[in-house]
This record gives structure tokens, sequence and C-alpha cells, in this order.
């Protein structure tokens, strides 16, 4: 009986093994989208330098990052210098530097921006850029400024003074400008509004002899970036200008392959942008459906966390999945066809400097352990490696293809398989995990337990040793088992920093990292990490409320409490703070209302975790009601053949900065009148040549309102006269 059941099990494997063997058939002929970069926008204000290299050597050096996502700074955080937060001066032709918030472009250029591009360069791989500023109506970054979104001038203005400072002050040259992030989506930026902005920044930028073009539209889901793209399609001005199509997930996933069509039929990439929910099935449909070359984290959200001790980052649940593919299909792959004959087994393969790699995406919720075969693999050999249930990557060991092509796998459910091209040669082994656990300590707690694990390409045996690299003076730190890929440290007896080495070695190579422990003298006060007001962020009468944000943190984890108190405002004026409606009753934020006389308040958060007590101060201005701009008149004078003198004249009720900008509302068909300094009160229009009537829009913007006239010209044909 006992035999038979055996029998019968070992058949019932190999049926299940039979019907289980998946094919995979890799054709180089056919050939998709070419990968531009993998991208991420950093953001991370509490983290230390010491994070933040530890950050980006796995970000960059391991995950395989490539691109930043970065903006101008719009809003009122506390603490942070905002681009623009007023018009810099009433010409959008001048940049007045001292207006600009160069500050807080250069801290962030020098944190994030050139420790990632000098690594990613390091790596042989082009660095890319992308600035994609926000305004949400009723996010942090508040609603467009008024003098912004209505003159094109000093929207341009705002636009190139970034990239200017970017690349005079910094050598860096973005390669993507976003007139703005997710257009529609509770913002100002309608698709007319993103295309006057962008035939007027396109030449400016030509003319500035920047690189930058236009990506376009990045919008919240597809089915809105669809729609912008179809709003603007046949605006013959808006195309030369841009050079990548993007879209956003939030909603709509289905209009993917319309965008890549229309895409591919002008020979322009495609991207996801933003996504925070991203995951392997994500990655796969947008570079299979919408044959997407840049690919974005959104933050380095489900990818790496800082820690709040200063020392730690961890992996997060999607890193070693997005590795699999990140880590080796490098900018200037070409995607090629990987066709795979069952639905639960995704596969793509990639060509690069004549390497192939192919990944087998095992992970869908009907996926199952089987073997899978690859076909039409050029000879050769070729590392395996895979990551199982998201848990760290493991290297199988190097494969030889033969002529014939094909690689036969076992594949377990939930994996993530990577088939590289091995570059011959022995490879040291990669280190997988270095950590100390807890990550930090607070006397008198001296202990730690510090692991490591690694794995090799041939699969060598991989061996670990920890040393103490440095102690506070008066410490002696004890390891239990050096040798060990895991030890107790102990002995960390005094406040201050412990870095230690962990040395992992194969037999021909040795790898380094270094662990940080800070042990801390006695318990943290809790962190005020983010202080701001919004909705609206600027106060102008006879609008008498905001809305007040804060976000603490505290380190041990301790229940703290908050208090906000009004420590100044101006006389008569009475501000009352109340929980905002439908809000959790412990929630931090408040909303501030009878702040009806203009002028400065100040705002307290005060919040203490048992042990200390720690408070930020956000002041609020509050402007006095404003009257629109007067224009007291407006001539168009003909003063050559096919020319016109444009002038108006007009003044602020306030005395508020003005700005101008000239449009043609109306000219004959196939007439496309010229400027000469639309963003001027005075300006010459050429290129009047029919006969027939033109309207002439001066558009007068202060800080928050606009005044138009109209002026009308007729052009006679010379018979005519
Ligand atoms: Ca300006
Ligand atoms: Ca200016
Ligand atoms: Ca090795
Ligand atoms: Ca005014």
């Amino acid at each position: 009986m006992k035999k038979h059941a055996f029998v019968g099990l070992v058949a019932a494997l190999c049926t299940v093994t039979m019907l289980h063997a998946a094919e995979v058939k890799i054709d180089a002929a056919v050939t998709h989208q070419t990968i531009l970069g993998w991208s991420v926008n950093p953001w991370q204000p509490w983290m230390t330098p010491w994070q933040r290299d530890r950050l980006l050597d796995e970000a960059v050096n391991e995950l395989g990052l490539t691109r930043i996502r970065y903006g101008p700074q719009n809003g009122s955080r506390h603490g942070v210098v905002c681009w623009e937060p007023v018009n810099d001066d009433d010409d959008p032709e001048h940049i007045r530097w001292a207006a600009f918030g160069t500050s807080e472009v250069d801290k962030y250029v020098e944190t994030w921006i050139k420790p990632f591009k000098q690594r990613v360069e390091a790596l042989g791989d082009p660095f890319t850029l992308w600035i994609s500023p926000s305004f949400f109506n009723g996010g942090s970054t508040g609603r467009v400024p008024e003098w912004l979104v209505r003159s094109p001038g000093e929207y341009v203005e705002y636009a190139t003074a970034f990239l200017l400072h970017l690349k005079n002050r910094h050598g860096i040259e973005a390669d993507h400008y976003v007139i703005c992030n997710e257009p529609a989506n509770g913002n100002l930026f309608q698709p007319q509004v993103v295309g006057r902005m962008i035939r007027t920044l396109g030449p400016r930028l030509k003319a500035l002899g920047l690189k930058t073009r236009v990506q376009f539209p990045d919008g919240v889901n597809t089915r809105v970036s669809w729609n912008f793209i179809q709003a603007l399609k046949d605006d013959a001005e808006v195309w030369p200008w841009v050079t990548h199509l993007s879209y956003h997930l939030y909603g709509s996933k289905d209009e993917r392959t319309l965008i890549r069509d229309f895409a591919k039929a002008r020979g322009i990439p495609t991207g996801q942008t933003e996504y925070m929910s991203q995951t392997t099935e994500v990655l796969y449909d947008d570079l299979t459906l919408a044959d997407a070359s840049y690919w974005s984290i959104y933050g380095w959200g489900r990818v790496l966390t800082v820690n709040h001790d200063g020392a730690s980052v961890r992996r997060e649940s999607e890193y070693w999945n997005f590795r699999q593919v990140m880590h080796y299909v490098r900018p200037g792959a070409v995607r090629i066809e990987a066709a795979s004959d069952d639905a639960s087994l995704r596969s793509l393969a990639f060509v690069h400097k004549g390497k192939t790699t192919v990944v087998l995406l095992n992970d869908l919720k009907d996926s199952r352990k089987q073997d899978v075969t690859v076909k039409g693999l050029p000879a050769g050999r070729y590392g395996v490696c895979r990551t199982v249930n998201r848990r760290a990557y493991e290297e199988l060991g190097v494969q030889t293809v033969a002529a014939d092509g094909t690689l036969t796998l076992p594949v377990v459910k939930a994996s993530v398989v990577t088939v590289y091209a091995h570059p011959g040669g022995n490879l040291p082994p990669t280190v997988t995990g270095f950590d100390a656990s807890p990550t930090f300590l607070v006397a008198p707690a001296s202990r730690v337990v510090l692991a490591a694990s690694g794995t090799d390409p041939e699969q060598d045996p991989v061996t670990f040793k920890w040393t103490v690299a440095s102690q506070p003076a008066g410490a002696k730190v004890q390891l239990a088992k050096p040798d060990a890929d895991t030890t107790p440290a102990t002995g960390l007896t005094v406040p201050g920093d412990y870095v230690f080495t962990v040395t992992v070695s194969d037999p021909t190579h040795v790898v380094t990292r270094q662990v940080k422990v800070i042990v801390f003298a006695k318990n943290n006060p809790p962190e005020i990490l983010d202080l701001h007001n919004r909705i609206p962020i600027t106060v102008t009468l006879p609008e008498s409320k905001t809305l007040l944000r804060a976000w603490p943190n505290d380190l041990e984890k301790d229940k703290w409490t908050f208090d906000w108190k009004v420590m100044k405002q101006p006389a008569g004026a009475n501000v009352v703070l109340d929980l905002p409606p439908r809000a959790k009753p412990d929630a931090t934020a408040r909303v501030a209302t009878g702040m009806t006389v203009a002028g400065d308040y100040v705002f307290r958060f005060e919040v203490t975790d048992g042990h200390n007590t720690v408070h930020k101060d956000h002041t609020v201005t509050v402007h006095p009601e404003n009257h629109p701009p007067v224009i007291a008149d407006a001539t168009a004078r003909i003063d050559a053949p096919g020319s016109a003198a444009l002038s108006a004249k007009a003044a602020d009720p306030d005395g508020d900065t003005l700005t101008h900008w000239w449009w043609t509302k109306k000219a004959p068909a196939g007439v496309k009148p010229v400027f000469d300094h639309p963003g001027h009160a005075s300006t010459r229009v050429t290129g009047l040549t029919a006969a027939g009537e033109y309207v002439f829009t001066v558009t007068v913007v202060d800080r928050t309102k606009a005044a138009e006239r109209d002026v009308k010209l007729t052009v006679f044909s010379r018979r005519g006269r």
C-alpha cells in the first residue's frame, strides 16, 4: 500500500510539472520602446548626511534609479523658501534674482541632485532630470497666483529662471519641464492654459540655449492625460516642444494604448510619472501597454524609508521586486518581444549593447510553481537571480545557454526571476542586508544585534566579518560572533555614534558596508517635521481664515500631546482656532478664523512627549483688500506696413506691482501676429500680413486681480487705401 501510494505521488508530481511548464519566446526582431530612465523624487527633510548617502547608495547603485523629479517650491511651508512667492518685478523679461528662492534650490541640488547624478554617471549611465511645479488650489502648494497664470510671460520667467539657475549656478540642465503637475486636477491649468504656456515657453527655451523640452501633460490618470493630448493635438505651435508624453494612474488606466499610439506616430517616448501604489503588475502594464520609456517611483514610496534615528534606512515592500528589473535594465535598453504562453507568467525582455536580459514575473495571484523554458536567448553565460515574496534577492548561479538558445528554469510562486548576461570572470558578492536591531539606543540600553546577508552570482561561499570602525571615547564594544553574519554587539555604554564595518567576501573579493548606531544620552524630544497653512496660502481681505497644519513625530514613539497658541495678532483681530469639520478629534490641523485685520498673525504649534516640550512658530500675513488695476488707456497705431505700435497705460489703486501681457484676440484667418515684447506696457506687433480687423488685448495683473482692455485695429489692403 505504502509503495503504491509513493508511486502515485511521484506520478502526480510529474503530471503537475508537465502541466505547468510555461514557455517564453524571445524575439529580438520585434522591438518596442527604449528604456530612458527610472525616476524618483527624493525628499526626506529629517535625514542626516549619513542616511542620505546610504539612501542614494541603495537607490542608485542597487535599485537602479537614474532620474530625478524636482520642482519649484510653492506654498508657505515653515522654514522653506518658495521659488517666486511674489512677482519679482513688473517686467517678465527681467529676472530680479533677489526675489527668487534660490537658496532652497541650492540646498536641494547639493543634497540630492549632485550626489545622485554622480552615482548614476559613475555607473556609466545617463542621469536625467525633470521639473514639475504643483499649484493645487487646496493643497500645500496653494492656488497659482493670478499674475502667474494670467501672464504667459510671467509663467515663462518663473520657469526659465528656475532652469537657468540650475544651469548657470550648478551646471545642471533639466531634460524635461512639466507646465503643471496634474493639470486641471484641482488647479487652474485647463488644456488651453497649458497650451498657451507651452507655446510661449518652447521658443524661449530654444532662444536661451537650454536643452530642456516639455513633458506633457502629466495628467492625474490616463483619461485626463488623453483628454489634454486630444485638446491640443491640432496645435502646431505646441508639438515641436513636447518630447515626452506622460501620465499618472490615479483613476483610469485604460488610455495607455491610445497614448502609446499617439506618441509613436509623433516619435515621442511615453512615461508613467506618478503613482503611489506601484507594483510589478503596474510596471509590467506600463512597459507593455504604454510602451513606457520612463517609469517613476513616487517619493521613496514602497522602496526605501529613512528612519528618524539619524542613521538607518529601511528597504520597503517593492524594493526587491523593482530591483529585479531596474538594476539590470539600464537606460538605452530596448524592450524586445517576450511572449509567454501562460497568462499567469508575465515576461519582459530587453537588449542593451548586444546583451539580453529576461525578467519572469511569476507573482500574480494565480501564478504557480512551474518550470519555464526561455527560448531565443543568444548563446552565452547567464546569471540567474530571483526574489521570492518580496524578500532579499538571491543569486541562483550561472547557466550556459547553448546554440539552441534555450534555458529551462524552475520558477516558484510569488517570485520575480531575472536572467542577465554574465560578463565573465568572477563577480563579487552582493550585500543584501546590513542592519542593526534596534536601529538606535537610548541610554542605559547598550546592546544591539548586527545582521548582514549576501549572495554571490557564482554561488561562491559568502563569509562575513564584523568589526568596530569607531566608537565614542570610553566605550568598549564587544562583538560576540564577529565571524558570523549575525552578531550581538554589547558595551555601547557611552552616548554617541558607533560605526560597525561588515566585510562580505567570496574567495576572491571583499565588499564592505557600514552600519551606524546612535546611542542617545536621554529620551529625544518630538520633532515638528512640517508646519504650514493652506486654503488659502495667502490671505487677502475680505478673506479672513486659513487652515493650519502640523506634523510631529517622536523617535521613541512616546505618546505626544500638542497645543496651538495665537502668539500675536493685529489690534482689533479676534482669531479663533477650531478643529476642521469632519476631522478626527485628535487631528493636529486647525481652522483659524477671525483674521479680519490686515497684518501678521503668529501661530505656535507646541508638542510634548511627557519628557520634553518643543514648538515652532508660523506667521500668516493677512493682506489688505486688493483693488484691481485700472487701465486708463490702450492704443494701437500702424507704424509701418504690417506693423503696429501698441501701448497701454495702467495704474494700481493700491500701488501694487503690475505686469502686462499683450495677446491677439482676433486676426484675419491664417495671420499670426508677433509681439516684440508682449510682457511690456508698450510693444510692437508685426506680421499683420492681411487686411482686416484685428483685436489685440492687454491683460494687466497685480498680485491677485486682473484688468483687460481690447484695442481694435483695421488694416486696409494697399488698393483699399
Ligand atoms: Ca516675475
Ligand atoms: Ca521679472
Ligand atoms: Ca563571486
Ligand atoms: Ca491692487
